[in-house]
């Protein structure tokens, strides 16, 4: 057995964005490929001391497992003498950033490329998390791209692939494997955090039906541990519970399009009473209740007014975070409750200082990922099992615990409108468009709203001081209301333009609108500001949440 030392040639390619490299399976697969951008984590972290650790896990998506068998080799070569690994070569994202923290490990590899599609034709994707459980800084991610434009050989370890199905240790020359139960690690965690009495006491009464639809994605594994094992809820509250390479051809993407099977259930006849998905690697989540859906953005609201009730959180908060294009939701029940609410750019990895720091307690992104300081990752069944709590502990159904607040706090309405797949020159000059009538455009009015500001958002992390700039452009008007632009970072063919628009409503006569109604005159201002119908050739958007 030996080290081989393979000649490979520098790739120009692009940088890793908010979470990781995404490609299609098809560019993973060409040769050196996989094997460079992993060379490159490799030389861009501090060599591996003897005790330090390395986990490597994913969702289960087509290429998971000969990318593990690839990565852990190469770890080898690479100088990790502590290797952990997910049973089957599963580990959802938050249970990844759950086991970092725990075993204190020097980082960790994912192979998921999230809520996108799976399959030979579909995508991959690779991210690596650090000591505290989060995404890697940018300045790392920006270290690893430079690397890819200078890689000249990536180091392999000669053997056999690895049994990833049997739990315990395998020795490989000075390396010691361990195939790890990461699912019942993460029921212990979650059932520390919240109150399995209460909620088992729920689903005993035989009055609350719930279903959970992991999208045939990795938190089947998971929610079958603790939503039937211990809370004891029947057979049937799961759906597409085995995870599949291809997610059994859909998009494992918990939005009002994606899950249309669980929402048409829970719009329909005999509704159950609750009902969540969660996406790929099992980071993001949908709450959806009898007759509603709960828009990500208010149920950051719900939790962060809710908080202190649950065993996990009786300090309350210290301080909430969201994501700029989130609603303003949330910031009206940190006013009320006299703690900071920040503002940070999109993509999970900018709420890790601020947790670190302790300056927050509890954070949220609108693109269906809420989170709290337990790990460093958004965490989907986290957020299922958060309204579970309080609904036990409220004994309200989610359409009543939603109108209490909205009576309390106003309303926002809010909806995402996405072009998806367009051409990336075109979204460029869109932006390019836009961003040239900012210096010009505050105090003009558009109908009945009047632009008080608009800026491209720049963000100064609190805690390092570090800039963020062209985070995306936000209109912001004398009622409160916004519309927000920004490309996507996650795609894997073309662009994508995001439009994000909110409209706060404080009367509680008028909280029974229909949200794209409500929103219309947005819309309609959107277009008018960027043009999109010109530019993108699109007269409405690819999906609407
Ligand atoms: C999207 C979301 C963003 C999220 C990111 C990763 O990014 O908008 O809020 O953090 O996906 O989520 P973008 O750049 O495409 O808008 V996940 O579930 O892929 O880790
Ligand atoms: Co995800």
């Amino acid at each position: 057995m030996s080290i081989r030392y393979i000649a490979t040639t520098p790739f120009s390619d692009q940088k890793p964005g908010t979470s990781g490299l995404r490609k299609k399976v098809r560019v993973f697969q060409q040769p050196h490929y996989l094997e460079n951008f992993v060379q490159c984590i490799f030389d861009t972290l501090p060599k591996p001391a003897k005790k330090d650790i390395l986990i490597i896990g994913g969702d289960g998506r087509y290429y998971n497992q000969q990318a593990i068998q690839i990565i852990l080799k190469m770890a080898i070569a690479n100088g990790f003498r502590h290797i952990l690994i997910g049973q089957h070569g599963l580990i959802s994202t938050p249970a990844m950033s759950a086991q970092i923290r725990k075993y204190r490990a020097l980082c960790g590899i994912i192979l998921s490329a999230s809520h996108n599609p799976g399959g030979p034709e579909a995508d991959f994707g690779i991210k690596f998390n650090m000591g505290n459980g989060g995404p890697a800084p940018e300045a790392l991610t920006d270290a690893v791209y430079d690397a890819t434009r200078a890689i000249q050989e990536y180091r392999l370890f000669e053997s056999d692939d690895i049994d990833l199905d049997s739990l315990g240790e395998i020795q490989l020359a000075e390396t010691r494997i361990e195939i790890i139960d990461t699912v019942t690690d993460y029921a212990d965690f979650m059932q520390h955090l919240f109150d399995f009495d209460a909620i088992r006491a729920l689903f005993k009464s035989g009055l609350f039906h719930m279903l959970f639809d992991a999208m045939h994605a990795v938190t089947g594994p998971y929610a079958k541990e603790i939503l039937l094992r211990r809370l004891g809820a029947p057979t049937d509250t799961l759906l597409n519970a085995v995870p599949k390479e291809d997610f059994g051809g859909g998009h494992p993407d918990p939005n009002l399009l994606h899950a249309h099977e669980l929402v048409e259930r829970l719009f329909g006849a005999n509704a159950p009473d609750f009902g969540a998905a969660s996406d790929g690697d099992g980071d993001r989540n949908m709450i959806l209740g009898r007759h509603i859906f709960v828009t990500p953005s208010d149920s950051l609201a719900v939790m962060a007014a809710n908080i202190h009730h649950l065993p996990g959180y009786s300090s309350g908060l210290s301080g909430v975070a969201r994501s700029m294009p989130t609603s303003q939701a949330v910031d009206k029940v940190a006013e009320s409750l006299g703690v900071e609410c920040y503002e940070t750019p999109t993509g999970w990895k900018f709420f890790g200082n601020l947790l670190d720091a302790r300056k927050i307690t509890l954070c949220g992104e609108e693109s269906f990922g809420n989170g709290s300081d337990h790990i460093r990752e958004k965490d989907g069944l986290w957020a299922v099992l958060f309204w579970l709590n309080l609904i036990a502990l409220r004994q309200q159904p989610v359409l009543e615990i939603m109108r209490e607040h909205w009576r309390r706090f106003g309303r926002h309405y809010y909806s995402r409108h996405d072009y998806e797949e367009v051409d990336s020159t075109a979204a460029e000059s869109l932006m390019a468009h836009l961003r040239r009538q900012l210096g010009g455009l505050s105090g003009r009015s558009f109908g009945d709203y009047r632009l008080k500001a608009c800026d491209d958002f720049c963000y100064t992390d609190p805690v390092d001081n570090s800039i963020s700039e062209h985070q995306g452009l936000r209109f912001m008007f004398e009622d409160g209301s916004r519309i927000v632009f920004r490309l996507s970072g996650t795609g894997t063919a073309g662009a994508t333009l995001r439009v994000y628009l909110e409209r706060y409503e404080a009367d509680p006569e008028k909280h029974g609108l229909e949200t794209q109604q409500t929103l219309a005159p947005l819309i309609q201002i959107a277009e008018e500001l960027a043009q999109i119908q010109q530019f993108t050739g699109r007269d409405r958007p690819s999906v609407i949440t």
